[in-house]
Order: structure tokens, then C-alpha cells, then sequence
């Protein structure tokens, strides 16, 4: 009944959970697990029943990155044809409010899906890169942008140009990810933000994501005009009235996700 090989995909509630499964590669990003990841958190996207989703890795490696072996022997024409790796756009592109839970090896490609992921969680464990220079090429799935809007040109120069990486602790400091837990207790915490995400309304939801992405996109004072539009757009949800309702009456808010 599971329609995929190197990727596990969970529900709980409203919540889903994507594993990357690829253990004897360390979950590397080859075009199988890319397709998977977009056509299962694209499906996941369409559900209604879905308000959060989360992808993670083992406790070992998120993902050690695009897959080496795979690349290697490829030409131009081979990448330029194939628009190697574009797909990958696809999960930045979700509507649906998505949870990085990073333990162990996030590098190169495995730190650029992080980064296309909306909250990033990280495990004590956790280890940030962009190692592709070592490999003689560079990021290919928008990490030298999205880096570099995350922890600011000095680190994200340093990461890019020497292959360094930082650990957990950095990354925080750093404003890559938005908090650090103790590994064994990551997936729980990623469903419990998750679980959080999920019970607000869940076009609310979508508004808010879009909002805080179109800072990465344009100037502040179109950003503040996008956000009053989407602003003005809540009051014609129910889940408006439901929320502010609730409040009023010192209640739990029950969403209808509409
Ligand atoms: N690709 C393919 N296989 C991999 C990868 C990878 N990225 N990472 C690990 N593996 C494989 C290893 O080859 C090994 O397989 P085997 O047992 O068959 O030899 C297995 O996974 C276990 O790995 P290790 O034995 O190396 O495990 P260690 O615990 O000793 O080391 C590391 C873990 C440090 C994570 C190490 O595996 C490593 O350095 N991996 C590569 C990290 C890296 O350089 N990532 C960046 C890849 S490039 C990229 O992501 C974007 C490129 C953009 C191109 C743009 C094109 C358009």
C-alpha cells in the first residue's frame, strides 16, 4: 500500500511525517528520494486533512547531501536538460506549513531541504553545511541564497568558500534554526509544533507562511502592503470570527479551516 522506497510517510492526527530512508547513503538526495519527497508532500499538500508536515531524517543524518555517486558522472547537457534538481523548488512551494526535525548530517543538499522547510528544529546532534566546494562544484539547491539570507554573508561566505560546518549551538546563534533539543527528544518536539501548526486554521495558516516568505522576495514596504491585503482577506474566514469569538468568551478555539 506504500507507494514509495526511500521515503516513510506517517499521519497522526493532522500532522504528517515524512522519514527520509535511505540509510546506506545516509539518506543522500538522489532523483528517486527527490521525486518521492515532491509527489508525497504534494499529495500531503492537496489533503485537507492535513494542516502540518514534518521531514526528517535518522538520528544519524538528516541527509549527507545530493547524492555524490549519482552526480559524478553527469555532463552539461545532462544537468541542463534534465533541469537537474529544479523539482526540488516544488517543495518550497507548498501551501502547507512545513517542520525541518534536523538530527546528525545536514549538508549540502540535506541543508538546502532544511532550508526550504519552514520551521527548523534541530537535535543537539545536528551538523550544518555547505560542503560541495570540497567536491569542486557549488550549492545547487539554493543554498548560497537561502544561507545567506539565514546567518548573513560573513558565515555563510565562510561555509560556502572552506566546506566548514557548524554544529547545532552555531546554528542557533547563527539564526539557521529556530531552536535546539536534545535528540531523543526531537520528534517529539517537532509534533508538538507541528500538532500546534495544524490546530490554527489552516488558510489563516497558509497567509501567515506566505506572508513571512514574501520578505525573502521583495521590499519592506511592499511586503507590509502584501501583508495588510492578506490581513484584511482574514475577516473573510470563519475561523476570524471563531478565533476572536473564543477569546471573548474565554474558550478554546475550534477551527473549521475555513
Ligand atoms: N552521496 C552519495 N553517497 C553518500 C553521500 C552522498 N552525499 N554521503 C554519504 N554517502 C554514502 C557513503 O558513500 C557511504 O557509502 P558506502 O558505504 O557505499 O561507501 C555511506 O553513505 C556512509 O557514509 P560514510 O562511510 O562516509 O559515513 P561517515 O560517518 O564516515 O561520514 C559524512 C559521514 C561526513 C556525512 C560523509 O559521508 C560525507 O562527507 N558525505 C558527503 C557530504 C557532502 O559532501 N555533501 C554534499 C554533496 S553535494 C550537494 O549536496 C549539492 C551539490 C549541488 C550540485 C548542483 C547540481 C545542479
Amino acid at each position: 500500500t506504500h507507494p514509495y522506497e526511500t521515503i516513510l510517510v506517517e499521519r497522526t492526527g493532522r500532522t504528517a511525517t515524512l522519514t527520509l530512508n535511505r540509510p546506506k547513503a545516509l539518506n543522500a538526495l538522489n532523483l528517486q528520494v527527490m521525486t518521492e519527497v515532491v509527489a508525497a508532500t504534494e499529495e500531503l499538500d492537496r489533503d485537507p486533512d492535513i494542516g502540518c508536515i514534518i521531514i526528517t531524517g535518522s538520528a544519524k543524518a538528516f541527509a549527507a547531501g545530493a547524492d555524490i555517486k549519482e552526480m559524478r558522472p553527469q555532463s552539461y547537457m545532462d544537468m541542463y536538460l534534465s533541469d537537474w534538481f529544479t523539482a526540488w523548488d516544488r517543495l518550497g512551494a507548498l501551501r502547507t506549513p512545513t517542520v525541518a526535525a534536523v538530527a546528525g548530517h545536514a549538508l549540502g543538499g540535506g541543508c538546502e531541504l532544511a532550508m526550504l522547510c519552514d520551521i527548523l528544529l534541530a537535535a543537539d546532534t545536528a551538523v550544518f553545511g555547505q560542503p560541495e566546494i570540497k567536491l569542486g562544484v557549488i550549492p545547487g539547491i539554493g543554498g548560497s541564497q537561502r544561507l545567506t539570507r539565514a546567518v548573513g554573508k560573513a558565515k555563510a561566505m565562510e561555509l560556502c568558500l572552506t566546506g566548514r560546518t557548524m554544529d547545532a549551538t552555531e546554528a542557533e546563534r547563527a539564526g539557521l534554526v529556530s531552536r535546539v533539543v536534545p535528540a531523543t527528544d526531537l520528534l517529539t518536539e517537532a509534533r508538538t509544533v507541528a500538532g500546534q501548526v495544524a490546530a490554527m486554521s489552516a488558510p489563516v495558516a497558509m497567509m501567515a507562511k506566505e506572508a513571512v516568505n514574501r520578505a525573502f522576495e521583495t521590499t519592506l514596504a511592499e511586503g507590509v502592503r502584501f501583508e495588510r491585503r492578506l490581513f484584511h482577506a482574514v475577516f473573510a474566514t470563519a475561523d476570524q470570527k471563531e478565533g476572536m469569538t473564543a477569546f471573548v468568551e474565554k474558550r478554546a478555539a475550534e477551527f473549521t479551516h475555513r
